[in-house]
């Protein structure tokens, strides 16, 4: 299988949970910088024009963080990444659709890329300004979620928290510091010092 990636990006999450699965992968780095995401052989791909993207062995294509990070889990079991139990399924979800949902594409993608939300390109600093307070709003609610642990699930280390994981080294594009959110912190750090992690970032050059 193939994961198309970008360093530092939403990728990493899956770059990491496929270290964790411990399943032979091919990473294929995409140039967002470059605008290679809208070239045509990467729209035959993802016509999102977006990373991650996953082609399977049998060449279909899968996207969405959320998706990927699911289907990485389900088709790992020895793993340990996503837990069979229902309600913890639920939680995974309900996790896995605030991060994708709100945190990222409803905050920080609205303070990077602030010029596609707005008709006047001369509102892009307002309309950033405003993202980065609605992204605080959303860590916060994160942080609450965690209620302590630095696990978003009660049974343990998940797909989920390495999604988390780049939420968090994303903090300071929202003006605030990793240390104001002591729970997704002390998440960061665990996640950190797993060996996938290390793994997942010294191959996208960010060790
Ligand atoms: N809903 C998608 C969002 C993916 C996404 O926004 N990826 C960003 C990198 S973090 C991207 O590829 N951006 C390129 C662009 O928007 O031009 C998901 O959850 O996978």
């Amino acid at each position: 299988m193939k994961l198309f990636y970008s360093p530092g990006a939403c990728s990493q999450a899956v770059h990491i949970s496929l270290y964790e699965s411990g399943r032979p992968f091919e990473a294929v780095r995409v140039n967002l910088k470059e605008g290679e995401q809208f070239k045509p052989e990467f729209l035959k791909i993802n016509p999102k024009s977006k990373v991650p993207a996953i082609v399977r062995d049998d060449g279909s294509v899968l996207t969405e963080c959320p998706a990927l990070l699911f289907w990485v889990a389900r088709t790992s079991p020895g793993a340990g990444l996503l837990p069979v139990d229902t309600e913890e399924q639920a939680r995974a979800l309900e996790w896995m659709n605030f991060i994708s949902g709100s945190l990222h594409n409803g905050g920080f993608t609205r303070i990077l890329r602030a010029e596609r939300f707005v008709g006047d390109p001369a509102h892009a600093p307002a309309a950033a300004e405003k993202a980065k307070e609605d992204t605080v709003k959303y860590l916060k609610i994160a942080e609450e979620m965690l209620s302590g642990r630095d696990t978003a699930l009660r049974s343990g280390h998940s797909v989920v928290d390495n999604y988390l994981f780049v939420m968090a080294r994303w903090v300071p594009r929202s003006g605030k510091e990793l240390a104001d959110f002591p729970n997704l912190k002390r998440l960061h750090d665990r996640v950190a010092a797993r060996e996938g992690t290390k793994k997942a970032l010294a191959a996208e050059g960010l060790a």
